[in-house]
C-alpha cells in the first residue's frame, strides 16, 4: 500500500523542500467546482480528465524505497504530457517575439480595392504580429547579424490577412526553388552543427559567390539594418509586388512598408556583438517592458501603388523580388498606423503557435506572378501542417479568424469543433443552412491574361530576362550610403568573409564586389589580406548606374529623440541625490525610461542617507543595454570602481558604442581608466539640456577616431 512520507519527516523539514501529503487538501463539490477548504483561493490540480490530485510531490510507490507502480497514472499523465510538449520549431525564424495590437485605417484605398480592412478608415482591426531571427534555433539570441521577419496577422471581417514580411525590402534568391539550399547554406553547417545564428561562414558565402542574385540583399545583409537596436525600430516591408482589386475587377500593384514611429535606428556591431552576451533576449525584453510601461510600439502602414502599365517603364522588372522600387520613383502613401498595446497571455500558446501564410488575403487583395511569392504561397500551410500537427490548426485561437466562418471541412487530429447537423457536403438540399459559395461576396482571382513573355516556346523552367541584371540595384543601394553606412558595410563584409575558411569563397565574393563598386571591393579586399583585387565574374547584363536613393540611409534619419530610448545612470554610495533626481525627472519628461545601475542591486547609499534601489547590478547590466548614461559618483567612489573591469568597461564600450554620456569630476578616474578622451558627447551631468541633446543621436563623429572601419 502507498503511504505518504511519514509525519517526521513533514514536521522536520520544511514543505518546499520535502512536500508531504500529510498537509493535503480536502474537497467538496464535483470536479468542476472544486474549492480547496484551505487557503481557499487557489483551485483543485486535477489531471486533463478532472480527476483531483491529493499528492503533487510523490510518485505511488508500495514501500518508501520501493520501485514507482505503473498503476501511478497521475505520474504517468503528467511525465507524458510533459514529454510531447515541444513542437517543431520554424525551419526559418525559429527565434521571434509576437504582440496583440490593432490597424487603424487612416486613409481609404477604396478606389483600388474591396478589401475592407483598406477601405473603413478609422476602424480598428485586431493584429497579432511576431518579430523574428532567420537562420537560430528557438533559443537563439536576439541580436545576431540577421535579416528580422516582420510578419503580421490582420483579424479582418473578411478572413485573417497575412503580411508575412521581412526588415529589408528584398530578397536573397528570385525563384523558390532555391530557397531549401539558401537556408541549408545559412543555417548550421550540417556535419559541425555549427555556428549558430550567423551567416559568417563557409557554407553561406559558398552559395553567395555562386548565386550572383544574392548580391543585392547580401549589400543590405551588410549594412546596419541587420543590426536593429530594437523592434520598435526597424522598418518592415512586404517585399514582393502585390495585386490590390477594385469592385471593378482592375487590378493595382501594390508594395507595404511599415515605418516605425521611433524612427528607425541600429547598433554599431560592436555593441551588437557584445549584447548578445549583455542579455540574450534583449529585443524580446525591450518590447515587453515598453507594452508593459504602456509605450506601446507603432508603426505607419505605408503603399507604393503603380499600374501594369507603369512597371512597364521601371529600369527593372518589379516581379524579380531581388528588386526594390525607390521610394524616389514611387512614392509612399501613408495610409494606417498598427499600435501593439498587449503582450500575449501565454507565449507558446500564441507567439510559437501563430501560423503566419502569405496565401491568406481577404477578397481585394492578391498575389502577383513573383516566383518566389508563388512559391511562398504553397510552402507556409505545408509547413504548418508539419509544426501544428494537423489540419486544424486553423481552429487554434491565435489562428482562428474573429469572423464567423463556416465549411464543410470536417474531423482530423485535434478537431475542436462539433459541427452539427447530417450534411458535410454541397450542393444539399437536406438542410437549409449549410454554407454556400456567394459570386457577390466571395474571393475572385484577378483575371490575369497571360502576357506570354519570354514564353515563346512555351511551357518550361524558365527565368525571365528582365531578371538578369543582378547588380545595378545593389550598386545603387551601396552608393546610396552615407559614406560611414558604406564603412560599416566594407567592414561587416571583411569581418563575415574573414570568417570564411576557405581562400576560393572568399575572392570569389570579392570578385562580384567588383560590379557592385570597384572601390568597395578593393577595401573588402586590403581588410581581408588579398594581394589584389580578384576578377569579376562575367555579367549577365551590363551594370547600370541607377538613381540614388538616399531614401534607403539610415544614419541620418535616426529620429532625434528620446521617446522609447533608455538612458543608464551610475550611482554608488555616497552620490549626490539631487543630481540623479534632477537628471531623471528631465530625462522622463521628454520620453526617455531611465534605469539606475548600482554595484550592489540593493542600491545605494545616497549622500543624504538614502536609499536609491538599483534596476539593475554594475557587473550584469553593461552599457550596451543603454542608448545613453550618466554617472553620479563620489571621487572616493570613481576611484574604487576605476579598479573594477565591470565599470571601466562601462564607459569604454559606451564611448566606444558613440554613446553620450554625462559624467562628473567623480567620474574622472573611470574616464581615464577607460582611455576616453572626452568629446562633445561627454558632459557634465549638471548640463542637463546639452546631455539631452547629445543622448538624441549617436556620436558619429567619433568613429572613424576609435576603430580602423575598411
Ligand atoms: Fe518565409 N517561411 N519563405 N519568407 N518567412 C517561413 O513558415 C519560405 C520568405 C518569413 O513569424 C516558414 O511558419 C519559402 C520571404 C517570415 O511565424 C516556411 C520562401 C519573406 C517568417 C517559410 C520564403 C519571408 C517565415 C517557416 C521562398 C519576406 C516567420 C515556418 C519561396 C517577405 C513567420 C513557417 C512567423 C517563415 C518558407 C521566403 C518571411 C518554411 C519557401 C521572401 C517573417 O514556410
Amino acid at each position: 500500500m502507498a503511504r505518504a512520507p511519514t509525519s517526521r519527516n513533514a514536521t522536520k523539514r520544511s514543505p518546499s523542500n520535502h512536500p508531504s501529503s500529510t498537509q493535503s487538501d480536502t474537497y467538496r463539490g464535483n470536479a468542476g467546482e472544486l474549492q480547496q477548504q484551505a487557503g481557499g483561493k487557489h483551485p483543485v490540480l486535477t489531471t486533463q480528465q478532472g480527476i483531483p490530485v491529493a499528492d503533487n510531490q510523490n510518485s505511488l510507490r508500495p514501500s518508501p524505497r520501493g520501485p514507482t507502480l505503473l498503476e501511478d497514472f497521475i505520474l504517468r499523465e503528467k511525465i507524458t504530457h510533459f514529454d510531447h510538449e515541444r513542437i517543431p520549431e520554424r525551419i526559418v525564424h525559429a527565434r521571434g517575439s509576437g504582440a496583440h495590437g490593432f490597424f487603424e485605417l487612416t486613409h481609404s484605398l477604396r478606389d483600388v480595392t474591396t478589401a475592407r480592412v483598406l477601405t473603413e478608415v478609422g476602424v480598428q482591426t485586431p493584429v497579432f504580429t511576431r518579430f523574428s531571427t532567420v537562420a537560430g534555433g528557438a533559443g537563439s539570441v536576439d541580436t545576431p547579424r540577421d535579416v528580422r521577419g516582420f510578419a503580421v496577422k490582420f483579424y479582418t471581417p473578411e478572413g485573417n490577412w497575412d503580411l508575412v514580411g521581412n526588415n529589408i525590402p528584398v530578397f536573397f534568391i528570385q525563384d523558390a526553388m532555391k530557397f531549401p539550399d539558401l537556408v541549408h547554406a545559412v543555417k548550421m553547417e550540417p556535419d559541425r552543427g555549427f555556428p549558430q545564428a550567423g551567416s559568417a561562414h563557409d557554407t553561406f558565402w559558398d552559395f553567395v559567390s555562386l548565386m550572383p542574385e544574392t548580391l543585392h540583399m547580401v549589400m543590405w545583409a551588410m549594412s546596419d539594418r541587420t543590426l536593429p537596436r530594437s523592434l520598435r525600430m526597424m522598418e518592415g516591408f512586404g517585399v514582393h509586388s502585390f495585386r490590390l482589386v477594385n469592385a471593378d475587377g482592375d487590378s493595382t500593384f501594390v508594395k507595404f512598408h511599415w515605418r516605425p514611429k521611433l524612427g528607425i535606428q541600429s547598433t554599431v556591431w560592436d555593441e551588437a556583438l557584445k549584447l548578445q552576451a549583455a542579455d540574450n533576449d534583449f529585443h524580446r525584453r525591450d518590447l515587453f517592458e515598453s507594452i508593459e510601461a504602456g509605450d506601446f510600439p507603432e508603426w505607419e502602414l505605408a503603399v507604393q501603388l503603380f499600374t501594369e502599365e507603369e512597371a512597364e517603364n521601371f529600369p527593372f522588372d518589379h516581379l524579380d523580388p531581388t528588386k526594390l522600387v525607390p521610394e524616389e520613383l514611387v512614392p509612399l502613401q501613408v495610409i494606417g498606423r498598427m499600435v501593439l498595446n498587449r503582450w500575449p497571455d501565454n507565449f507558446f500558446a500564441e507567439t510559437e503557435q501563430v501560423a503566419f501564410c502569405p496565401t491568406n488575403v481577404p477578397p481585394g487583395i492578391d498575389f502577383s506572378n513573383d516566383p518566389l511569392l508563388q512559391g511562398r504561397l504553397f510552402s507556409y500551410l505545408d509547413t504548418q501542417l508539419s509544426r501544428l500537427g494537423g489540419p486544424n490548426f486553423a481552429q487554434i485561437p491565435i489562428n482562428a479568424p474573429k469572423c464567423p466562418f463556416h465549411n464543410m471541412q470536417r474531423d482530423g487530429q485535434m478537431q475542436m469543433q462539433v459541427p452539427k447537423g447530417r450534411v458535410s457536403y454541397e450542393p444539399s438540399s437536406l438542410q437549409p443552412d449549410t454554407p454556400r459559395a456567394s459570386q457577390a461576396q466571395g474571393f475572385r482571382h484577378f483575371a490575369q491574361v497571360d502576357d506570354g513573355k519570354g514564353q515563346g516556346k512555351g511551357k518550361g523552367r524558365i527565368r525571365p530576362e528582365s531578371f538578369a541584371d543582378h547588380y545595378s540595384q545593389a550598386r545603387m543601394f551601396f552608393r546610396s550610403q552615407s559614406p560611414l553606412e558604406q564603412s560599416h558595410i566594407a567592414s561587416a563584409l571583411v569581418f563575415e568573409l574573414s570568417k570564411v575558411g576557405t581562400p576560393h569563397v572568399r575572392e570569389a565574393v570579392v570578385g562580384h564586389l567588383v560590379h557592385v563598386d570597384p572601390a568597395l571591393a578593393e577595401r573588402v579586399a586590403a581588410g581581408l589580406g588579398l594581394p589584389q583585387v580578384p576578377a569579376a565574374p562575367s555579367a549577365a547584363e551590363p551594370v547600370r548606374d541607377l538613381p540614388l536613393s538616399p531614401q534607403l540611409r539610415i544614419i541620418d534619419r535616426m529620429k532625434p529623440t528620446l521617446q522609447g530610448r533608455c538612458i543608464g545612470i551610475l550611482v554608488a554610495d555616497g552620490s549626490n541625490g539631487d543630481t540623479v533626481t534632477t537628471l531623471r525627472k528631465a530625462l522622463e519628461k521628454v520620453g526617455a525610461t531611465v534605469k539606475i545601475v548600482s554595484p550592489r542591486v540593493g542600491g545605494a547609499k545616497l549622500r543624504d542617507g538614502t536609499l536609491l534601489a538599483a534596476h539593475g547590478q554594475l557587473a550584469g547590466t553593461p552599457s550596451t543595454v543603454f542608448d545613453a548614461v550618466v554617472s553620479v559618483l563620489t571621487s572616493e567612489m570613481g576611484e574604487q570602481l576605476s579598479r573594477e573591469a565591470a565599470a571601466v568597461d562601462w564607459f569604454r564600450d559606451a564611448f566606444g558604442h558613440l554613446k553620450a554620456i554625462a559624467a562628473g569630476k567623480g567620474s574622472q578616474a573611470l574616464l581615464s581608466a577607460a582611455g576616453i578622451e572626452p568629446d562633445a558627447g561627454v558632459v557634465d551631468p549638471a548640463n542637463v539640456q546639452g546631455f539631452i541633446a547629445a543622448a538624441q543621436t549617436r556620436q558619429w563623429a567619433r568613429e572613424p577616431k576609435l576603430r580602423n572601419l575598411a
